[in-house]
């Protein structure tokens, strides 16, 4: 079945960003690859919202800031803390949003992780789940009530998204092939089996007319 996007439906597009497609310096295998259907997407819908993964230099979610190895992991205030390469620095080309992503009509840039303590992979919420983007106030002062997920990566940023959007009250569908994986340790087993477990619906591009 095809459903069009109706004017209370909202397009989030995460983090399409250089540093996580094809050479970037967190590479999502063939992240480079969703740009077209990102973009078919966005064309469907009256209201898009973009994330831009936004972090300063030496932030904490950074390996080499704690001298520690990439992709392991530590226990900070809020918990346990993946440790990544170096990656989107606030106005560096890698934090740039894919140079073929239709951003024109985006009403809303939310950018997340600027604060150097904490990381931030939600569009809705830090990693401490407490500090909000602002962007539940914004969608719900606009009536919009349905909230689409695609982008990367659907194991980190796109499922933790989906996932308060449930929390926030929304109806929440992820656009799965529209997204790519890290998988790091099991992350993408992990994040399907948590967003089943909250009630995020799986979708498809063919999904939406
Ligand atoms: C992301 C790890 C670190 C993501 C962002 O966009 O999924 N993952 N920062
Ligand atoms: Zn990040």
């Amino acid at each position: 079945m095809s459903t069009k996007p109706s004017d209370k439906d909202v397009l989030v597009v995460v983090d399409v960003q250089n540093d996580f497609c094809g050479g970037g310096a967190l590479e999502v295998r063939g992240g480079e690859e969703i740009v077209p259907a990102v973009n078919a997407l966005i064309g469907k819908f009256d209201h898009v919202v973009f994330t831009q993964d936004w972090h300063p230099p030496g932030h904490g979610s950074f390996a080499s800031t704690h001298n520690a190895q990439m992709f392991s992991a530590i226990n900070v205030s809020y918990g346990i803390q993946t440790l990544w390469p170096n990656h989107c620095v606030q106005g560096t080309p890698g934090s740039d949003f894919h140079p073929d992503l239709k951003t024109t009509t985006g009403e809303l840039i939310i950018r997340k992780g600027f604060r150097k303590e904490v990381d931030s992979y939600s569009a809705f919420f830090e990693n401490d789940q407490l500090t909000q983007t602002g962007l539940k106030g914004y969608l719900n002062e606009r009536g919009l009530e349905r909230v689409h997920v695609c982008g990367l990566a659907i194991d980190f940023c796109v499922a933790f998204s989906a996932i308060d959007a449930v929390r926030c009250g929304f109806e929440s569908f992820v656009v799965e092939d529209a997204c790519r994986a890290i998988d790091v340790d099991g992350s993408l087993e992990h994040a399907k089996a948590m967003m089943l477990k909250t009630g995020v619906k799986m979708a498809a591009s063919a999904d939406y007319a």
